[in-house]
């Protein structure tokens, strides 16, 4: 059976390739790759397995094991100070190389998502046709399992859209090749072919899910079909409802409304391992869940507030605030700006879209959405906002002292250009960070298979233990080790 599997899915990638191109198409680049890598992967372990690379403090442990170095992810690496790289590529970088939209030329149109993608699986800049290939890959890989769309459409009024995707993501299970091929008793040096197609298959689908879960939940339920001639974002947002044959159909504004689409759904797709929802898809993955299963739980962990559900509580605070002001009568100024934050941070509560737990500066991703905006969209009102915001709340953070990072996050910008396009239903904002997540998420557990990374499975304590365990410590400690030997620093004696 796992042959079959195979040959029938490397004989599809073949006919793409020929399709677009005689290079190799993202499956066979990627089988190249694999001698190599497993042989890196086996060296670096034997040529420092005993090293160590960090440490774990009680006060780490206690407080969400902020910065302790125990994870390996391939795809992305986040620097505190310079930002997010994705396969050692930042933003702006990718921005001038990755492939654009048909007829575009590459560093003056936003990036390809799907290049991302590619860039993403092998660690390499893929050529245009690579990435055409790969559109059009994803078209055919795109069809929903038959119960899904009623399913989405009998869904309760009112839920909220993040638990609908994760719903529909997970029950489209029933379909994952992973699982067949683990019940087949597929041999472990195989896992990683089903989880790539089932990775495909998820980012192939997740626009369509996601597009009726927008219909559905706050428009009439139409939907058209799937358009193969246009890239996936441009798809997507036909899906939606938006450009020709939609909202803003035949105006400059559904060309960069695409744009915006290419560069959001490129930004979010990753930011190295440890945040939620990548850490939850690659421990869900750890245990062998196939990718359905781990993804649905990534998306579970990307709709709490302190994480991606913040790009829907950013635009509620700024639009709060915008309203209130109008209904005041007075103008938006820094001063009352910075009122407002302040009267966020007494009610006990966080300023969304301001913080992060790795971050020291502003977020590439959010400076890339305000050029966006500079460019496309100077004089928008809620624009404005924004920037005031940005110019005021970083020294009210710092003025209140407790937050390590007083600069905006990536959730701080994109409601106010999701707005501009008519896209004004915040609620549903998650579900784009969702559908981009996917790509940066499921593409290292595709390599977490093709490396033998095991179930993850790290070693908790009680708090007692704690207390316990350094009990004698604490009655030493007003000795220090000196020379090996102990030193009286104090006469705190026990
Ligand atoms: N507003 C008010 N207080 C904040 C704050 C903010 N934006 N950011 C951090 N703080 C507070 C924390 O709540 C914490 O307070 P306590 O000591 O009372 O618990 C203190 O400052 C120290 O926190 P930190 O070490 O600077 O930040 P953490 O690593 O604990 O948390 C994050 C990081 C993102 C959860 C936090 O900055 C936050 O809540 N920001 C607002 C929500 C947000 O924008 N989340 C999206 C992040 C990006 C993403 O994942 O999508």
């Amino acid at each position: 059976m796992m042959q079959r599997l195979r040959t029938g899915a490397i004989k599809n990638g073949q006919v793409w390739a020929r399709a677009f191109s005689s290079e190799p198409n993202l499956r066979q680049r990627i089988t190249q790759l694999i001698p190599e890598k497993q042989a890196e992967i086996k060296q670096l372990v034997k040529d420092h397995g005993d090293k160590v690379m960090g440490t774990c403090t009680v006060a780490q442990a206690v407080g969400g094991m902020r910065s302790v170095k125990s994870m390996v992810w391939e795809t992305s690496l986040l620097d505190s100070m310079e930002g997010i790289r994705f396969r050692g590529y930042t933003i702006p970088e990718l921005q001038k190389l990755l492939p654009v939209a048909k007829d575009g030329k590459i560093g003056e149109m936003e990036p390809l998502p799907e290049g991302l993608l590619w860039l993403l699986l092998t660690g390499e800049v893929p050529t245009e046709a690579q990435v055409r290939g790969l559109t059009a890959e994803l078209h055919e890989r795109a069809p929903l399992p038959a119960h899904i769309e009623s399913m989405i459409r009998n869904f309760p009024k009112g839920m909220h859209p993040m638990t609908q995707l994760s719903t529909a993501l997970l029950a489209c299970q029933t379909d994952s090749k992973f699982a067949a091929a683990y019940k087949a008793g597929i041999h472990k040096k195989d896992y990683w072919d089903p989880v790539y197609e089932d990775t495909l298959n998820v980012i192939a689908r997740l626009p369509r899910i996601a597009a009726l879960i927008y219909r559905c939940s706050f428009h009439d339920g139409k939907i058209p079909d799937d358009d193969k001639t246009l890239d996936y974002s441009a798809n997507f947002n036909r899906m939606l409802g938006y450009g020709p044959g939609g909202k803003g159909a035949g105006s400059a504004d559904s060309d960069a409304f695409d744009e915006l689409m290419r560069l959001y759904l490129t930004i979010h797709s990753d930011h190295e391992g440890g945040n939620v929802s990548a850490h939850a898809t690659h421990l869900v993955g750890s245990a062998l869940s196939d990718p359905y299963f781990s993804y649905s739980a990534g998306l579970n962990g990307l709709a709490g507030p302190l994480h991606g559900l913040a790009n829907q509580e950013v635009l509620k605070w700024t639009l709060e605030f915008q309203e209130k002001i109008k209904a005041s009568g007075k103008a938006v100024t820094k001063d009352s700006v910075a009122e407002q934050a302040w009267a966020t941070l007494n009610g006990g509560n966080v300023i969304p879209g301001f913080g992060h737990a790795v971050l020291r500066k502003t977020d590439p991703r959010y400076t890339c959405q305000r050029e966006f905006a500079l460019k496309h969209m100077p004089d928008d009102e809620l624009f404005k906002l924004v920037s005031t915001i940005y110019e005021v709340v970083p020294g009210v953070l710092t003025e209140h002292g407790k937050t390590k990072n007083p600069w905006p996050n990536v959730d701080a910008h994109s409601g106010c250009l999701l707005t501009h396009y008519g896209l004004t239903e915040y609620d549903y904002y998650t579900v784009l960070f969702g559908v981009s997540r996917a790509f940066g998420a499921l593409s290292q557990v595709v390599w977490d298979r093709i490396l033998g990374l095991p179930l993850e499975r790290p070693k908790s304590v009680t708090t007692e233990w704690i207390r316990n365990h350094f009990a004698d410590e604490d009655k030493f400690s007003g000795f220090s080790h000196k020379d090996g030997q102990f030193e009286q620093t104090s006469i705190n004696m026990p």
